[in-house]
């Protein structure tokens, strides 16, 4: 059987292709499984640079599989605690994406909708097909937003927006997605996987350090005050200020010719 993930290492860049194209590659609890061993070994695994992340098939993600037998509610007398299953499962991935010090680039191939979408906007950079679109499906049954969609719409979009996709569950094109400022780039579908690999392939060869203390800052910048948050920038810059790969970017510069970074 076809595993559930795919995981190719291909020089500095890990690619996890979500791999259960005929349930659009709904969430089931293996494919959680599979997902937080894939990160916790690309966060080890010191030839991994950069992890880029898309779906296989028509769909990037179409959330929690509903079909799922620990979610199905089975009658009054068993209503399911869906708390539980974002505890065990929907947020310890989107900690373990956030945590990874190294940058996530999220390639959506198609339709993202519900956790799946909200999965899709942990990435550090997210590319969408012209094709794709994100729909908090969440409200058409009787859920609201997870995966950290009330926070991530809220940051990106502001309240305005964040409700009205909440609440109406309308889909949003790539094309908004992109003017909204929810993602990066729309690209050409046929494009996508070749732009996805070359933006992953310039993140490998920029400085590690340099990415991992860009990656944290921001995201610390989104509870602090500036005055916080320039405290953030003094020990981070001060940190990697001693690294080879700083040396070397300025010796690079005086020497008119481009970084090797280690
Ligand atoms: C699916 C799914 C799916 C199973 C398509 N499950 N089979 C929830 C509960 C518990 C704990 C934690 O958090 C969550 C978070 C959530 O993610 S809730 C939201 C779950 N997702 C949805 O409600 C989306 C459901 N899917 C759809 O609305 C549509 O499939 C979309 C709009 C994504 C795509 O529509 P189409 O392009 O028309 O495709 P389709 O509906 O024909 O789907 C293709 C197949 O995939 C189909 O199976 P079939 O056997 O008929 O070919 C679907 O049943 C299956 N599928 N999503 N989430």
């Amino acid at each position: 059987m076809e595993p559930i993930l795919l995981v190719a290492q291909d020089g500095p860049v890990t690619t996890l292709t979500l791999n259960r194209p005929e349930r659009l590659n709904a969430f089931t609890q293996d494919l959680h499984r599979d997902l937080r061993a894939a990160l916790a070994e690309a966060a080890a695994n010191n030839q991994c640079r950069v992890v880029l992340i898309t779906g296989a098939g028509r769909g990037f993600c179409a959330g929690q599989d509903l079909a799922d037998r620990a979610v199905i509610p089975a009658g009054e007398s068993q209503r399911r605690d869906l708390g539980a299953s974002l505890e065990s499962f929907y947020n310890p991935l989107v900690r373990a994406m956030r945590n990874l010090p190294k940058p996530i680039v999220v390639a959506v191939n198609g339709v993202a909708a519900g956790a799946g979408a909200n999965f899709a906007l942990h990435g550090d950079i997210v590319l969408a097909a012209k094709s794709a679109k994100f729909i908090q499906a969440f409200i058409k049954i009787g859920l609201m937003p997870d995966a950290g969609g009330t926070w991530s719409l809220t940051h990106l979009l502001g309240e305005a927006r964040a409700k009205a996709l909440a609440m109406t569950g309308e889909p949003l094109s790539a094309t908004q997605a992109a003017d909204w400022g929810l993602i990066w780039r729309v690209v050409e579908d046929e494009a996508l996987m070749v732009e996805a690999h070359t933006l992953a392939r310039t993140l490998a060869a920029q400085p590690s350090g340099a990415l991992a203390a860009i990656k944290s800052a921001i995201h610390a910048a989104s509870v602090n005050s500036l005055d916080a948050q320039l405290n953030v920038e003094r020990d981070g810059q001060r940190e990697i200020g001693k690294s080879d790969d700083y040396l070397e970017g300025v010796a690079a510069f005086l020497e008119k010719r481009a970084p090797k970074f280690g």
